[in-house]
């Protein structure tokens, strides 16, 4: 196992190898960067695997409002803490830890509220692409870069807020865990913890890409009854056999209906729960309309580009569906990641299955290509 890099001196800006978006539409760089240290409340990380998601992507395209350049994008990684700043107590040199977007302070109204994951205390610099304190850790032609997501993974070091990072246990390859950073928590979290989908209930997938795929595995550990897979790539019916789906449907060859009247069909009225795990938002407008009225829940988890607006009759909600979404599938990061890789650990969680591709970091270009395709789940870049 890889033991943490013990040279590097906490006081120094010292130079590695990053994936830079120096702006939207154009190819990631892999050129030096600087990271400078962790000051008090933070940790650097020494990334050693990242995947790549479709939101990294999408910021990339340019069509995140959020999205900002220059910017160290990435946020599904997995590493070694190489050095805490002051007063930084969760962690500790050398765990081996996993980065969270979605931070949990334990402080805020949010995560006090015990009714969500988001955790309001960095949100707002978060957002911005700067630490808590408004600056940037990250330096390269001379210039400041942005965070993104409040991880950056797409760098060999990183510095993260101490709320922003779970250690876990070694026993997990990092090239495992750093995909329990977004996209299979996403997924089983959205069925498992946001939906809380009962036993016999009848669930719809929308889309069975990795997050797809991990809201599947959610709803056969839920034991659900009907598990429709529904995705317009036939090659995708075998992934969504394989971790449960009961059914898989191809809206694009149906004759004469909509997927949601054959959905309503097959379910004698519709869906206890449905997930929208595309982006698209004409099917998170059908997977809403596939639930069964008095009750249905769809869980919107698509991330749709700047100016997209959802829609519905507003009687589909006067007859009671239920339109929710969630973040990080309302996973709370420091508290529940460590069970999920006891999950894993006992064989009860698919992570490995999701691993289709993998890259260095240098052709990492080549994981966003890969992305696009529709034979992978996920790619693991592999930072070393
Ligand atoms: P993916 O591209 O691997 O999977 C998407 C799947 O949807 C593909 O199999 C594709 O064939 C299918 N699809 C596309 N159009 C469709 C349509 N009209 N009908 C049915 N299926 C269709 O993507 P992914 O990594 O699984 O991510 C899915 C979405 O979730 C993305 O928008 C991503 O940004 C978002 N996401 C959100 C969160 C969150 O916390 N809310 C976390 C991770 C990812
Ligand atoms: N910046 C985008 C929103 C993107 C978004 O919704 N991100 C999800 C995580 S996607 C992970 O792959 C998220 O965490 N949302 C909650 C939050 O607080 O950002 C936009 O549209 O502005
Ligand atoms: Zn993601």
């Amino acid at each position: 196992m890889t033991q943490p890099r013990r040279d590097l001196n906490q006081c120094t800006n010292f130079p590695n190898q990053a994936a830079i978006a120096w702006e939207a539409g154009a190819p990631l760089s892999y050129e030096d960067i600087e990271v400078a240290p962790p000051r008090a409340g933070e940790v650097r990380i020494q990334v050693h695997h990242t995947g790549v998601c479709h939101t990294d992507a999408y910021t990339l395209s340019g069509k995140d409002p959020e999205g900002a350049f220059p910017v160290v994008l990435g946020h599904e990684g997995a590493g070694i803490v190489e050095s805490v700043g002051e007063g930084v107590t969760s962690v500790n040199v050398g765990d081996y830890v996993v980065a969270l977007y979605t931070p949990e302070c334990r402080e805020c109204k949010f995560c006090k509220s015990g009714k969500t994951n988001l955790c309001g205390k960095i949100r707002a610099t978060q957002g911005k692409g700067v630490m808590p304190d408004g600056t940037s850790r990250f330096r390269a032609r001379g210039k400041d870069l942005l965070h993104f997501m409040g991880t950056s993974t797409f760098s060999q070091y990183t510095v993260v807020a101490d709320i922003s990072v779970v250690a876990v246990t070694p026993k997990i390859p990092t090239d495992r865990s750093c995909l329990l950073g977004c996209g299979i928590t996403t997924g089983y979290g959205a069925a498992v913890v946001t939906a809380k989908v009962e036993e016999g209930s009848n669930v719809a997938v929308f889309g069975v890409g990795c997050v797809g795929l991990s809201v599947l595995q959610g709803a056969v550990k839920n034991k659900a009854g009907k598990i429709i897979a529904v995705d317009v790539n036939d090659g995708k019916e075998a992934w969504a056999r394989k971790f449960g789906a009961t059914h898989f449907v191809n809206p694009t060859k149906l004759s004469g209906k909509t997927i949601q009247e054959h959905l309503i069909e097959m379910t004698d009225g519709g869906c206890d729960y449905t997930f929208d795990c595309t982006g698209n938002v004409g099917v998170m407008r059908a997977a809403l309309e596939a639930c069964h009225k008095g009750w249905g829940e769809s869980i919107v988890i698509g991330v749709a580009a700047a100016g997209q607006e959802i829609a519905t009759r507003p009687f589909q909600l006067v007859t009671g569906r239920v339109w929710k979404g969630c973040a990080f599938g309302g996973i709370k990061g420091r508290t529940q990641l460590p069970g999920l890789v006891d999950d894993y650990l006992n064989g009860e969680l698919k992570v490995d299955e999701f691993i289709t591709h993998r890259q260095p970091l240098s052709a990492i270009n080549s994981a966003f290509d890969q992305m696009k395709e529709g034979d992978c789940v996920r790619c693991v870049v592999d930072m070393k």
